[in-house]
C-alpha cells in the first residue's frame, strides 16, 4: 500500500476496502494536491486488486465528525493562479475520477455532515451513495460562491443522475440540500438515520453491487435540442434579476457551457476544463476567496479557550420590530427565549411574525411548533433571572436603558452576557451607573434580522476582552457574523452608510433623477440604490442616525418635508418613491454615458468614511472594515470590501 497521510485504507474478511479520508491537523476534510495524488496511488492498487479479485468493492467514508469532505482545499487556490498549472491539475484530477466512475468493483461513498464542492464531485464520481437522513447534512456545490463553478466533473455528473434543470439550479445558486431533498433530487441514493449504520448498508450496496440510476427520459429531456437554449435564456434571465456578467462571470459561464454541451455530460465535463482557468484568475474569484477567508476569521473571535460559554437562554426585553425579530431569530436557531414588554399586546405582534419567519424557514408543523414553544411571552421579566444573555431592544432613550440595566444587573446570572441593540447611544452613558460597567456590551442586529448576517459587537471603553468574546461568541452560536467595532456615533455600518445615502439625496435635492443615481449604485455593484435603500431603512430612523451623526437634514429639504408629512418611505407606502406591494414604482432611467462609473462616483463619501474609521480605531483594520460593510450593507462582495476595491482602483 501507498504510503498515505490523507487516508486510510484496509481490506476486511469480506475482501471490501475500506477507504476513510481525515485531512491531517484540520476541522473539515479537504481534497489538497496531496490527497489527490494520494488518491490516484490508492486508486492504481484497487484495480490491480479488483483484476486479482483480491477486492471486491471500495467503501468510502470520513473519520472527521464534521462531515464527509467539505471541497478542494481552497487554500492552495492562490498558488494556482497559472492558467497551465491549473488546467494539469483539472486534467489530473478528472482523469482520477474517470478511473474511479469505470472501476469494474463497486465504488460506495458514505456520507454525513458536509459534502460540499470537488467532495460531492468525487462521490458523485463513485457508483452508489448513502447519506445520514439528520440536520447535519448539507449537499451542494458552493463553488459559485467563490466565483468559479464545479471543477471536478461535477457539472456532468450530476446532471446526469439528478437531470440538467435542478443540477444548474444548485451549481448556480449555491444552496446546500438536506439529505432528503438530496435523495428526492438524485444526487443520494439511500438514506439511513445515523451515521453508524453507514458501514453497514455501504456493505450491503457493495455485496448487491448496487449502482446509482441515472435521471430519467423527462429530466433529460429538457438538455436536448431547442428545448437546452430556451432553458438557458431562462437561466440567464433568472441569474441576471441578482447579479451581473460582468461582476459575477462565473454563473453566465456555467450556463454557456450547459448551452454548448449540455445534452452531453462527458462534454460538459471537458468544458469546465477550458472554463475554469479564466474564472479562477478572474478579480472576483480572488476577492470571493479573501471574503471567504475573513469571514472563516470572524468566527474565531469568540472564547477560545475553556471554560466555552453556553447558550441555552435568552431574554429579550423589547418586543417591537427589532427585539421581536432578535428573540424570534434566537428562538428559531434553538434556544429558550423569553420576551418581555409592557403588556401583551405589545409581545403579541412579534409571536405573530416569528410564526410567519418559522413556517417560511421550518416549514414542518412539528418544527414550527417546537419553535413557537421556545419563545415565550414574558410581561413580568422573570427570564432574565435566567438567562444566558439579555438583550435589550427598547426606544432609543438613555433613561429608559439605563432603568432597564440597573434592574437587569440586579437579578441576573454571575457570567451571562448584558447586551444592548442600541444603534445610537454611547454604552458608557447606559452602562455608567451599573455595579459592574464592563458587562454590558453592544449587540447591534440589522434589520431584518433574519437576512442581514452581521452583528456589531460593540466595545465601550471598559468592557473586558472576555465580555466581547463572550458577545462573538454568541453571535456566531445563532448563525450570525461579528465583527467588534468601538463604541462611538454609528458604530461602523450607520458611520459608513450615511454620508453616502446623504450625499446622494443632495444630488436628488439639487436636481438629478433619483432613478438615475439608484441604477448607478446598482452598476457599480451595490444591492440596492442610495434612495431606494432610505426609503426602505425609513426617513424617520435615517434623520435620526443622521442626527447623533452630526450630520442633520437640512430643514427646507424634500426630506424634511416628506418627513413633515409622515411619508417614511416603504413603511409608509411613500418616501423618495411611491411604494405599492413593497416595491418602488420608479421612471425610466434617464440616459447616461457610463453608469457604473456614477456609481462609483457616488460611493466615495463611504469609501472616505470607511478610511476614517480604520484610521479612529472604530474596526481593528481594513480587512474588518471590508467583511464588516459588506455584511452590513452588501456592499459589492466582488470588489472585496471599500477599502480593497479602493486599493484596486474601482472606488
Ligand atoms: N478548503 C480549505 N479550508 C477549508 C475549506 C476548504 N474547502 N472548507 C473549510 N475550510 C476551513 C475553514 O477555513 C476553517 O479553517 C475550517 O476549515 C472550518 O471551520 C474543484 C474547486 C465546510 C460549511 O466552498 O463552507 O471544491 O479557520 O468553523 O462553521 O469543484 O467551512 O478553522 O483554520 O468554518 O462548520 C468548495 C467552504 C471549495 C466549502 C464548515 N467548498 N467551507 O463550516 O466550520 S472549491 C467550499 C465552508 C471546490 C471543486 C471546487 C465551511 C463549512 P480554520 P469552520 P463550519
Amino acid at each position: 500500500m501507498p504510503k498515505l497521510s490523507q487516508w486510510k485504507f484496509g481490506i476486511d474478511f469480506e475482501r471490501i476496502g475500506w477507504l476513510t479520508i481525515d485531512t491531517p491537523s484540520a476541522p473539515v476534510n479537504v481534497l489538497s494536491t496531496t490527497a489527490i495524488l494520494e488518491l490516484e496511488k490508492l486508486v492504481a492498487r484497487f484495480e490491480d486488486l479488483a483484476a486479482s479479485d483480491e477486492l471486491v468493492g471500495v467503501v468510502l467514508l470520513s473519520s472527521k465528525g464534521s462531515g464527509f469532505i467539505a471541497g478542494a482545499d481552497i487554500t492552495e487556490f492562490d498558488d494556482l493562479s497559472d492558467p497551465v498549472e491549473m488546467t494539469k491539475a483539472l486534467r489530473r484530477a478528472h482523469a482520477l475520477f474517470d478511473r474511479i466512475e469505470r472501476l469494474p468493483i463497486p465504488f460506495v461513498s458514505g456520507i454525513h455532515g458536509f459534502c460540499l464542492g470537488g467532495g460531492l464531485e468525487l462521490a458523485l464520481a463513485t457508483h452508489y451513495r448513502i447519506a445520514v437522513n439528520n440536520d447535519k447534512t448539507r449537499i451542494g456545490f458552493p463553488e459559485v460562491k467563490l466565483g468559479i463553478f464545479p471543477g471536478f466533473g461535477g457539472t456532468g455528473r450530476s446532471m446526469n443522475v439528478m437531470g440538467p434543470v435542478p443540477a444548474m439550479q444548485i451549481m448556480l445558486t449555491g444552496k446546500y440540500l438536506r439529505a432528503g431533498a438530496a435523495r428526492g433530487m438524485g444526487l443520494v441514493d439511500k438514506l439511513v438515520r445515523h451515521r453508524d449504520q453507514l458501514r453497514w448498508e455501504a456493505r450491503k450496496a457493495i455485496l448487491q453491487k448496487r449502482k446509482s440510476k441515472p435521471a430519467g427520459f423527462t429530466k433529460r429531456v429538457m438538455a436536448m435540442g431547442p428545448l437546452r437554449k430556451f432553458i438557458a435564456d431562462k437561466m440567464r434571465a433568472t441569474v441576471k434579476k441578482k447579479v451581473r456578467p460582468e461582476h459575477y462571470p462565473a454563473p453566465f459561464s456555467l450556463i454557456e457551457l450547459f448551452e454548448d454541451k449540455g445534452n452531453d455530460p462527458v462534454a460538459m465535463r471537458a468544458g469546465e476544463i477550458e472554463r475554469f482557468p479564466k474564472l479562477m484568475d478572474s478579480g472576483t474569484a480572488a476577492n470571493l476567496r479573501r471574503l471567504f477567508f475573513l469571514s472563516e476569521g470572524l468566527k474565531k473571535q469568540g472564547v477560545r479557550k475553556p471554560p466555552k460559554p453556553k447558550f441555552a437562554r435568552v431574554h429579550v426585553i423589547g418586543a417591537g420590530v427589532m427585539g421581536g425579530d432578535i428573540a424570534a431569530w434566537c428562538a428559531y436557531r434553538g434556544l429558550a427565549v423569553t420576551l418581555q414588554d409592557l403588556d401583551m399586546e405589545r409581545i403579541q405582534p412579534a409571536l405573530d411574525r416569528a410564526k410567519k419567519l418559522f413556517k417560511k424557514r421550518l416549514k414542518k408543523p412539528i418544527a414550527v411548533n417546537a419553535a413557537m414553544a421556545r419563545l415565550e411571552a414574558d410581561v413580568a421579566g422573570k427570564g432574565a433571572a435566567r438567562a444566558d444573555v439579555i438583550i435589550e431592544a427598547v426606544v432609543e432613550n438613555l433613561e429608559i436603558k439605563q432603568k432597564i440595566f440597573a434592574q437587569v444587573e440586579s437579578v441576573a446570572k454571575p457570567g451571562a452576557v448584558l447586551a444592548t441593540n442600541t444603534s445610537s447611544i454611547e454604552l458608557e452613558r447606559i452602562a455608567e451607573d451599573l455595579k459592574d460597567p464592563s458587562r454590558l456590551v453592544g449587540l447591534h442586529f440589522f434589520n431584518p434580522v433574519a437576512q442581514l448576517p452581521l452583528v456589531e459587537v460593540v466595545r465601550s471603553k471598559v468592557n473586558s476582552d472576555l465580555a466581547i468574546r463572550t458577545g462573538c461568541s454568541f453571535a456566531s452560536f445563532i448563525g450570525k457574523s461579528p465583527v467588534v467595532v468601538k463604541s462611538a456615533p454609528g458604530f461602523l455600518v450607520n458611520r459608513v452608510l450615511m454620508p453616502y445615502l446623504l450625499k446622494s439625496i443632495e444630488r436628488v435635492e439639487a436636481g438629478e433623477a433619483q432613478e438615475l443615481l439608484d441604477a448607478a449604485a446598482v452598476a457599480f455593484g451595490m444591492p440596492m440604490g442610495p434612495i431606494e435603500l432610505m426609503d426602505v431603512v425609513g426617513l424617520d430612523v435615517g434623520h435620526s442616525v443622521a442626527n447623533e451623526l452630526g450630520q442633520p437634514v437640512a430643514e427646507d429639504s424634500k426630506f424634511a418635508r416628506l418627513l413633515a408629512q409622515g411619508n417614511l418611505g416603504r413603511k409608509t407606502g411613500r418616501g423618495f418613491y411611491r411604494w405599492t406591494k413593497g416595491r418602488a414604482e420608479k421612471g425610466s432611467v434617464p440616459e447616461h454615458s457610463n453608469l457604473a462609473e456614477l456609481g462609483r462616483e457616488l460611493v466615495q463619501p463611504l469609501v472616505d468614511e470607511c478610511e476614517v474609521c480604520v484610521k479612529e480605531g472604530i474596526v481593528s483594520s481594513a480587512d474588518m472594515a471590508d467583511i464588516g460593510v459588506i455584511l452590513g450593507t452588501g456592499f459589492a462582495p466582488f470588489l472585496g470590501g471599500p477599502l480593497k476595491a479602493r486599493q484596486d482602483g474601482k472606488a
